[in-house]
């Protein structure tokens, strides 16, 4: 008997494809498409790993069911290869990150092509590659046209032992992550993007958006739209009044004190010359904690100005504290405190003995103006960094910002010696001499005239974020050096049909749709959501359920699954069938064992001689009803269940004897998981790959009676399959939109409830 030689099958077909370039992807007018994309990786040195494949492989499922299904596809692949692992090893040894990158995409490329997955190779993008940060640097000067690139002081963490500036995420616990230092804030000129003059836009579009529930409920709290009122205070002896932001102007007669952010503009000219020391001093604590530190619910600190306001409504004198509760970035960073009705304000008026008045409420418009507050700040992009894509502006002698010509892009990035960022928090950038300084043609405003200018470089680079923010758009015209992305193509492929990943929920998603909405208001795309449908996979964590990391040593290497013997198809397939996609899941080493027997089971029904032949009408039940479930499982991203309805399928072919057709269908149906060993079969079985269609003529028997009930009467009785009995989402649906219901539900429903085990739905409204 012939085995199941993985290694030797998957190396046969993987030549095949990158020969024939079988997933080349072209536009034919009038074809429906379905272009299809993951979140590009980070090409990190230690490889793809488990996380990686699962992201990838659910991808590659859907490119290849709907391909099969004889749709245009398009499954393009790139690398997010700027950022800080890369600078901090080129600090390290002296290596260029060029080098370092160029290296480990050569890896992860090979990587991914030992796992066959059906990518158009001459679609790969770099976003340190040139050829494509020129346009990084092409979006940026748009929106620098229109003003929605700008510059204004902010606070940044930094570490005066290093003398650099930090992200968040590198100080711990107040300290350097490097050297332990502890960190200070340092007020620096930094660029933003003005992501929120789309809030609106962006929060009101959410609901419209094929997205898991989650995704939509973190992007709604993180732009926080929150409606209230902007109130004026008068401070006496004349200092400039203070505005609070409120969304309960209501109790404004309870309003006994202010509380002013420590960072506040004009604090100083508020203070009392008696209390300013104090309040530099607390000032000076404040701006070392994190604004998620200072949210926190610890006991309230606090100093008084040494100030007094009036309150509008009483005519009363209260005193104006500074508190780090009060943050600086929202609202007006000012509040009047109302201790009987909020909390915040109670524990500290308890805290500093303030009085505490249970005033009565008023009409909410009698002082104030209406006024919409958003969580969200402005996005800042700017980095004091060498590995990042150059921002490409100039200065002039007076310091201001002039864009580089768009004919003179890309700004390259110099090669330099030493990568670590100088002495006064200026990247490494500041040190390349040569390249610091540029001639730009100026316009004389009075006379027209243009003349040529020396000024100098810009030397921070963009936030990754930047480049990640229209790399999908690039994947419709990769190597284009007219423009971006090429208008035609643009419109035939995208937006994008299904994106998949399984991080950044908030900041990338919501940047990507940010610069949608930008560029369709300048016209450059024809629309305003770039992804139609996002899957958000879950992780895949240690055998003993922790995450997976180099310290506790519980890292599994996906390719040693292959490189064991096991193959490609038996970890794609493994890692779908590992649990619901979109949960996280522990790897068992055992199941890798069971999901290879498995497809070895299927090796043998097709190649083994002594398998028994049968008609195909024995099956022809289970085979239709297999097709179904796995479509329908697909379509759903159901990826484990429709794998564990192959696993039966096989089982019953085993019990029953296997006809040609039933070996067809199960090769055809198996593809999307494990091409290679499907494909050995529809070699071997003289068959195309074209996606069965299952007739419903064999499944009548399984249909059931649901009950639908509006507040518990019964308004309707449905006729559902079996199957759809495991859908609670579609049978709610089902028992939402029946015309028998719909009227009873009309004001709005408030709760639904699913008693599987009564086939009932009651909807509550
Ligand atoms: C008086 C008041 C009375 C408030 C009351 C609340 C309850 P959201 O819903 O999150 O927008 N606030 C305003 N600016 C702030 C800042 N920069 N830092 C910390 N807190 C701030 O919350 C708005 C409320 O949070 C505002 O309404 C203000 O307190 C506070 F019974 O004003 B309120």
């Amino acid at each position: 008997m012939d085995r199941y030689r993985p290694l030797k099958i998957e190396q046969k077909w993987q030549k095949k494809w990158e020969k024939e370039e079988a997933f080349k992807a072209t536009e034919v007018e009038g074809k429906p498409k379905v272009m299809l994309a993951e979140m590009f990786p980070y090409p990190s040195g230690a490889g793809l790993h488990v996380g990686h494949v699962r992201n990838f492989t659910i991808v590659d499922v859907l490119t290849r069911f709907f391909r099969q299904q004889g749709l245009n596809v398009m499954r393009p692949f790139g690398y997010d290869t700027f950022g800080l692992p890369a600078e901090n090893y080129a600090i390290k040894t002296g290596t260029a990150p060029q080098d370092i990158t160029a290296v480990n995409i050569a890896n992860f490329r090979k990587q991914a092509k030992k796992l066959g997955y059906a990518i158009d190779w001459s679609r790969e993008i770099n976003t340190s590659d040139p050829e494509y940060y020129r346009w990084t640097q092409w979006c940026f000067l748009q929106l620098f046209k229109k003003g929605l690139a700008y510059q204004k002081e902010s606070y940044q963490w930094w570490c005066p032992e290093d003398q650099t500036v930090l992200a968040n995420e590198q100080v711990e616990n107040g300290k350097c992550w490097r050297c332990g230092h502890e960190v200070e804030k340092k007020k620096m000129k930094q660029w933003f993007f003005k992501i929120t003059e789309y809030a609106d836009e962006l929060l009101d579009e959410i609901d419209n958006l094929e997205w898991p529930e989650k995704i939509k409920v973190m992007q709604k709290n993180w732009i926080g739209r929150s409606v209230g009122a902007e109130i004026d205070f008068e401070v006496e002896g004349g200092s400039p009044k203070i505005r609070v932001f409120t969304t309960r102007a209501d109790t404004i007669l309870g309003a006994t004190f202010l509380v002013l952010a420590p960072e506040y503009a004009g604090l100083q000219h508020i203070v009392s010359d008696d209390c300013k020391e104090a309040v530099e001093k607390y000032k000076a604590d404040a701006l070392k904690k994190s604004e998620i530190e200072r949210q926190e619910n610890k006991e309230k600190t606090g100093v008084f100005t040494g100030a007094y306001a009036i309150n509008p409504a009483t005519k009363e004198r209260i005193p104006i504290y500074v508190a780090d509760y009060v943050l600086a970035g929202y609202g007006t960073g000012a509040i009047m405190a109302v201790p009987a009705y909020d909390e915040r304000d109670r524990e500290f008026a308890e805290k500093f003995d303030l009085p505490i008045v249970e005033a009565e409420l008023i009409d909410k418009d009698a002082y104030g103006t209406p006024k919409i507050t958003y969580r969200m700040r402005d996005w800042l992009i700017s980095r004091q960094r060498y590995w990042g894509c150059p921002i490409p502006i100039a200065y002039d002698k007076d310091g201001n910002p002039h864009p580089i010509p768009e004919d003179q892009l890309p700004v390259m990035l110099p090669e330099v010696k030493d990568y670590k960022p100088d002495k006064t928090g200026r990247s490494a950038l500041a040190k390349a001499k040569d390249w610091l300084t540029v001639e730009i043609p100026v316009k004389d405003p009075k006379t027209g005239k243009t003349h040529m200018e020396k000024m100098t470089r810009e030397t921070d680079t963009l936030d990754g974020y930047a480049c990640s923010s229209w790399y999908l758009w690039r994947y419709a015209s990769p190597h284009d050096d007219k423009a971006a992305w090429d208008e035609k193509a643009i419109s035939y492929w995208e937006p994008v049909d299904y994106y998949c990943g399984g991080d950044h929920a908030v900041a990338h998603l919501l940047y990507v749709r940010f610069w949608c909405k930008f560029f369709a208001d300048e016209g450059f795309l024809p629309f305003r959501e770039p992804i139609k449908r996002l899957l958000y996979n879950g992780y895949i964590n240690a055998p003993d359920g922790k995450k997976m990391s180099k310290s506790k040593g519980n890292v599994i290497d996906p390719l040693d699954v292959i490189d064991d013997g096991y193959g490609a198809d038996t970890l794609r397939t493994y890692e779908m069938f590992i649990g619901p996609y979109d949960m996280d899941a522990a790897w068992d080493t055992r199941s890798v064992g069971g999901v290879y027997r498995f497809l070895n089971r299927c090796y043998n029904l097709c190649f083994d001689a002594k398998a028994i032949r049968v008609d195909d009408d024995k099956n022809v039940v289970v085979r239709n009803k297999t097709i179904k479930k796995v479509t329908e499982d697909i379509h759903r991203y159901n990826f484990n269940t429709a794998v564990a309805a192959l696993m039966e399928y096989v089982n019953e072919l085993y019990k029953n004897g296997a006809s040609n057709e039933d070996l067809k269908v199960l090769a055809k149906l198996l593809k999307p998981f494990a091409p290679h060993l499907a494909s050995e079969m529809l070699e071997k079985l003289d068959s195309d790959e074209e996606w069965p269609r299952w007739e419903e003529k064999y499944l009548v028997a399984d249909t059931l009676e649901l009950v639908v009930q509006v507040n518990g009467k019964l308004r309707a009785k449905l006729d559902i399959s079996v199957d759809d009995l495991e859908d609670e989402e579609k049978i709610i649906e089902m028992a939402k939109t029946d015309s028998r219901v719909q009227k009873y539900v009309k004001g709005g429903i408030k709760k639904t409830i699913f008693v599987k085990k009564n086939r009932l739905v009651n909807i509550v409204v």
